[in-house]
């Protein structure tokens, strides 16, 4: 066996540990870098850090019947684990499979009993906790979590927070006080991680509200008179399904709009993929939507500058303007794109506007700070804005609505890189609102049947958060 300190010299070796300046998806700059997914090339190690992890289990008195690593990474070192010491062993797949018996866990699931989660690197606790829920549903009970690294950025308060008690082999500082003494790093380069750390902690000290329900939202003194009308919508037809209506021709949107106009709170166009746009044919839209009481949103992603969008907005054939109630707008060129729109609206409180903080697509470039300042230029115009298309909930205001698109009854990804998320992970785990689905009905044999399903699976998602 390596010593610990030994243990860390041989991770830095092979860099499953760095220290430099490393660009993390969310788009922060971080001064270290994790990644131990290439332990796998090095087996003895991989055997080395699982019986540290299950010797953690073991000084921490964890009592459990089976173990589950989070996928991918830690689910070699459940597998030593497993095999060395004689344990079961359930895996949690990454995605439902979409046949047979869409078994989420693996293994024998003995109910009521409790399963230990291994982890490779805790930040947030985010996936460790996702696992936990989905063992739970699976009929096991989650107590506790081993972690190899706990990079002390809020994961062990968050999952605390939930009941579930994390013990780490190392911290990263821990990680780093090894280094420094061993002369592999400089000491200043662990003050600048400590400082990191410190700012990047994601610990929110208990403010867990009971969220209020769609009726209370829509009843707040600054929800806009548009929005209220959604959130009447909604809690009366007990819908949040928007179907983006990506069809060509209005004989078939006017059918898809009738027979599904009973299940969704919203319909979505694009006005400019439509062969037979006419005045007329968004006059039986428009009477549609009144009688099966649901709004209409013209997806236009306005994004040019507010002089442009303006006219965009009001006039061309399509004079959106005059019918939709909700469009929406990329927040690119800045707050100027807003003031454009509204300035060309007498009644301000019969149109609103949704602000794209993020989209669906993979590699799309909205990061975190990106988001955070469509956040907040919406918070500046709320006689406008009333939320967001976004992936997952991103403002606090309860008057603020979150449109997600990417919705399927099945996770994945289409040829160009649209990504689907269940309407339960959309509404219920990242908090959203709306969920927006079109090829998920349109491709359907049945699209009545199956916009109705939608609508009851984000229904049911919603009372379930
Ligand atoms: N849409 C997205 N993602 C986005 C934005 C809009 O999919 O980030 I902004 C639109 C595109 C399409 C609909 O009209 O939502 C989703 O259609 P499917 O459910 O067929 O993928």
């Amino acid at each position: 066996m390596l010593s610990r300190e030994e243990l860390v010299l041989r991770l830095f070796e092979i860099e499953a540990v760095k220290f430099g300046s490393f660009t993390l998806k969310s788009g922060i700059v971080s001064p270290v870098y994790v990644d131990l997914r290439v332990m796998i090339s090095y087996p003895s190690l991989l055997k080395e850090v699982s019986e540290l992890l299950w010797k953690k289990a073991e000084e921490a008195n964890v009592q459990y019947k089976s173990l589950c690593g989070v996928p991918y990474t830690a689910l070699p070192m459940a597998t030593c684990i497993s095999v060395d010491h004689d344990i079961p062993m359930l895996i949690r797949r990454k995605e439902a499979k979409d046949y047979g018996t869409k078994k989420k866990v693996e293994g024998n699931c003995e109910k009521d009993s409790v399963c230990l989660i291994i982890e490779d690197v805790v930040t947030t606790g985010s996936s460790v906790y996702e696992t936990a829920e989905i063992l739970e549903e699976a009929g096991v009970r989650v107590t506790d979590a081993i972690v190899l690294l706990d990079r002390e950025q809020g994961g062990k308060a968050n999952l605390c927070n939930k009941n579930i008690t994390l013990h780490s082999v190392f911290t990263l500082t821990g990680v780093m006080k090894i280094l420094v003494e061993k002369e592999k790093i400089k000491p200043n380069q662990l003050q600048e991680v400590k400082s990191f750390l410190a700012k990047n902690n994601s610990f929110k000290p208990s403010t867990i509200h009971r969220s209020l329900s769609f009726r209370e939202r829509g009843m707040q003194k600054q929800t806009h008179p548009v929005a209220r009308r959604l959130f009447d919508i909604m809690e009366q037809k007990q819908t949040n399904l928007c179907f983006s209506a990506d069809v060509d021709n209005f004989a078939e949107l006017l059918e898809l709009a009738d027979k599904i106009g009973q299940y969704i709170c919203c319909i979505k166009t694009h006005v400019d993929i439509m062969e037979d746009f006419s005045a007329q044919n968004i006059k039986s839209l428009k009477e549609l939507s009144v009688r099966h009481n649901f709004l209409i949103f013209e997806d236009r992603k306005f994004a040019d500058i507010g002089n442009t969008v303006r006219s965009q907005y009001t006039g061309g054939i399509y004079k959106i303007s005059d019918w939709c109630d909700i469009t929406n707008a990329h927040s690119l060129p800045g707050p100027g794109i807003v003031s454009g729109l509204k300035s060309s609206l007498d009644d301000k409180s019969t149109r609103a506007c949704l602000l794209i903080a993020e989209m669906s697509s993979q590699g799309n470039l909205a990061d975190s700070k990106y988001k955070q300042s469509t956040v907040e230029m919406a918070s500046e115009h709320g006689d406008f804005v009333i939320g967001f298309i976004c992936t997952s909930k991103v403002s606090e205001n309860p008057s603020h609505i979150h449109f997600t698109p990417g919705v399927k009854l099945i996770n994945g990804v289409d040829g160009f890189g649209q990504k689907y998320l269940t309407p339960d992970e959309v509404i219920r785990r990242r908090g959203s609102d709306v969920i927006i689905v079109g090829r998920g009905i349109t491709e359907s044999a049945n699209r009545i049947k199956t916009a109705k399903e939608f609508q009851e699976a984000g229904w049911m998602a919603y009372n379930r958060r």
